[in-house]
């Protein structure tokens, strides 16, 4: 399987997030996506690539022109107030506050911009964003060219971003832009398996109207788990879109055995779906020892995993989003792109 990564997500190293009450280095960090990079090689899973160049006209597509220009500049504005440290948001338009009005001081920007305080905006966040974005479309383009699957080494990570915000260190979302790409360049219906920790509300909120896109997620139930405010199973979709979104929120402390049938549930709903094309959204903070998360899965667990997304025999590009434990980040993704192929 190909490989497209890009040394620029090292430009993006935030320095630190408010967790528990505490300010501590960030998890989201430039180590795991070497980790990973270095476990493609060492396997020899195939050819690495670097992305090529799509320009912004495919991630106006997805996102809205003045969002990107706001994480295109924020840097140098908030650098502009005499800041040094990351640009990180502190106030946000909840309830009966206005949205109808943007602001247009840097820190008011970044509350209406963002979702939480999950994103820092540093000198080389831009840029490390944009290569990732294009290490996405260049993984869509190789399918459209008649690969049978590739894999998008994405960072930072994009499922939690949605048209028109940022959050959970996701700025651009990686696989909404993929799978318009994919859409534009002739796919008919495109299928979306996210199996990061968390659910992608950044992804089910870009599609949740159409139904050319099934967006399928399994993550950790927003009751007691992050993003909170989107990914019950009563999300099916809307409008057009009715039918064509589906959550599996699982408990804290989901093993395998558990695991395994809700994958097969959102596999069965993807092959009733019959895509032309799958993107999976490869987080792998659901492994036992992720430092933010809460499922029991095993490094074995992602062999099985990658074998039933193989099942589908869909055209399938893999784009790396969540997973903490830096020392097993590299074997649990890789994994289920071996057990993929086998
Ligand atoms: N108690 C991705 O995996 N903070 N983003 C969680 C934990 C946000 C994760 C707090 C986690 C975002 C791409
Ligand atoms: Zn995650």
């Amino acid at each position: 399987m190909l490989t497209i990564y890009s040394d620029s997500h090292r430009l993006h190293h935030g320095q630190a997030e408010l967790i528990d009450g505490e300010m501590r280095p960030c998890f989201e960090m430039p180590s795991r996506a070497d980790m990973v990079l270095a476990r493609v090689q060492a396997v020899g899973l195939g050819e690495v690539r670097p992305p090529q160049a799509f320009g912004l006209e495919p991630v106006l597509r997805v996102h809205d022109a003045g969002f990107v220009q706001f994480l295109q500049s924020a840097w140098q504005r908030w650098s502009a107030a005499g800041r040094s440290h990351d640009a990180l948001p502190l106030v946000w338009p909840v309830r009966r506050l206005r949205t109808d009005r943007i602001p247009q001081d840097i820190d008011g920007l970044l509350g209406y911009y963002a979702m939480d305080a999950g994103v820092p905006i540093t000198a080389g966040t831009w840029e490390a964003v944009w290569q990732s974005a294009q290490v996405a479309m260049t993984g869509a383009q190789l399918l459209q060219q008649g690969e049978r699957a590739a894999f998008a080494l994405c960072r930072p990570p994009g499922h939690h971003a949605a048209r028109d915000y940022m959050g959970g260190y996701c700025y651009l979302n990686n696989a909404a832009i993929a799978v318009q790409m994919l859409r534009d360049q002739g796919a008919e219906r495109v299928a979306v398996l996210d199996v990061d920790y968390h659910h992608g509300n950044g992804t089910q909120d870009i599609f949740y109207r159409r139904n050319d896109v099934l967006v399928a997620s399994i993550h950790g139930d927003p009751r007691v788990e992050y993003p909170y405010f989107l990914g019950y199973a009563d999300e099916i979709g809307a409008g057009e879109g009715e039918g064509y979104n589906a959550n599996f929120p699982l408990p804290h402390g989901t093993v395998w055995a558990a695991y395994q049938q809700a994958l097969q549930a959102a596999c069965e709903r993807v092959r009733q779906f019959a895509p032309d094309a799958l993107v999976v959204s490869l987080g792998v903070d659901t492994y036992q020892e992720d430092p933010i998360s809460q499922f029991k899965l095993s490094s074995p667990d992602y062999l099985r995993m990658g074998e039933h997304i193989g099942g589908l025999g869909c055209p399938t590009l893999f784009v790396m989003e969540g997973g903490y434990a830096v020392e097993e980040i590299g074997i649990n993704a890789v994994n289920v792109l071996q057990g993929f192929e086998s």
